[in-house]
């Protein structure tokens, strides 16, 4: 009997996957049988990451494009088509951080952070799903969360608002596409070891009150959100939709 969680024979797209907790996804989505396209928006990191990920003896391809860009990404699909690649599973992971007091913030500052975290997973996901619906074999869709989905860090406003986004454009992805067979879910990562993340983690005062604010007493490891990625990638979770699942060392489970 084929394992619940076998993603043989299926293709993911994980955007924003050069590195980072996209890439841990990638590794996992590979090592479940998966062909994963790795995306970035520059062709050399897009190739180092799928050499990488060969090297493992994982299925690998990239795509170079922007996920804020509308027509790049629809350019993206409309190559897709033409190579008779089809996307079984969108990782909607591209994210960028932009930290500063909002009464400091410029509009454009607070656009560009929108458009990439919440505007872009809208998008790749409407052309991922035209295609699934199309298909008629249905699919899945992982939306990237965050803590701040549930409760607000100062400083963050842009991110916080876009994540907040992400748990709510999940839960209408559900509602459009479960007649579909499309499962749409959210991973809610916790403060994780990223590249992103460089300057708290170097922080000693922000990583003290990480390490006191969840009971496991650590940052995350971006590989540790493998598991629930391929969970939701898999037949395993044919009956699950529209949820977020926190992988955040119980974090917002405790006072
Ligand atoms: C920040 C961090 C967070 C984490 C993560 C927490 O500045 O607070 O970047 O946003 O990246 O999203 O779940």
């Amino acid at each position: 009997m084929p394992s619940l969680f076998d993603l043989t024979g299926r293709t993911a797209l994980i955007t924003g996957s050069v590195r980072g907790i996209g890439f841990s996804l990638a590794e996992g989505l590979g090592e479940a049988g998966a062909t994963v396209i790795v995306n970035g928006r520059q062709q050399p990191a897009v190739d180092e990451a799928v050499a990488r990920l060969q090297e493992k003896g994982y299925k690998a391809r990239g795509a170079v494009f922007d996920v804020a860009d509308e027509a790049a990404v629809i350019a993206a699909f409309q190559a897709f088509d033409e190579e008779g690649v089809e996307v079984d599973i969108l990782i909607n992971n591209a994210g960028i951080q932009f930290r500063k007091p909002m009464v400091e913030l410029e509009l454009k500052d607070w656009q560009r952070v929108l458009d990439t975290n919440l505007t872009a997973a809208f998008v790749v996901g409407r052309e991922a799903a035209k295609r699934m619906i199309a298909r008629g074999r249905g699919g899945k869709i992982i939306n990237i969360a965050s803590l701040v989905s549930e409760a607000a860090r100062a400083t963050v406003a842009p991110y916080t608002a876009a994540k907040g986004g992400i748990k709510m454009l999940t839960r209408s992805m559900a509602a459009e596409w479960a007649k579909f067979n499309i499962q749409a879910n959210s991973i809610g990562p916790g403060y994780i070891l990223t590249e992103m993340n460089t300057a708290l983690i170097d922080n000693p005062e922000f990583d003290a009150w990480v390490k006191s604010s969840n009971p496991a007493g650590r940052w995350g490891k971006p590989e540790e959100l493998a598991g629930t990625a391929v969970y939701l990638a898999s037949d395993a979770s044919n009956y699950v939709n529209g949820q977020i699942i926190y992988v955040d060392g119980g974090w917002l489970s405790v006072l």
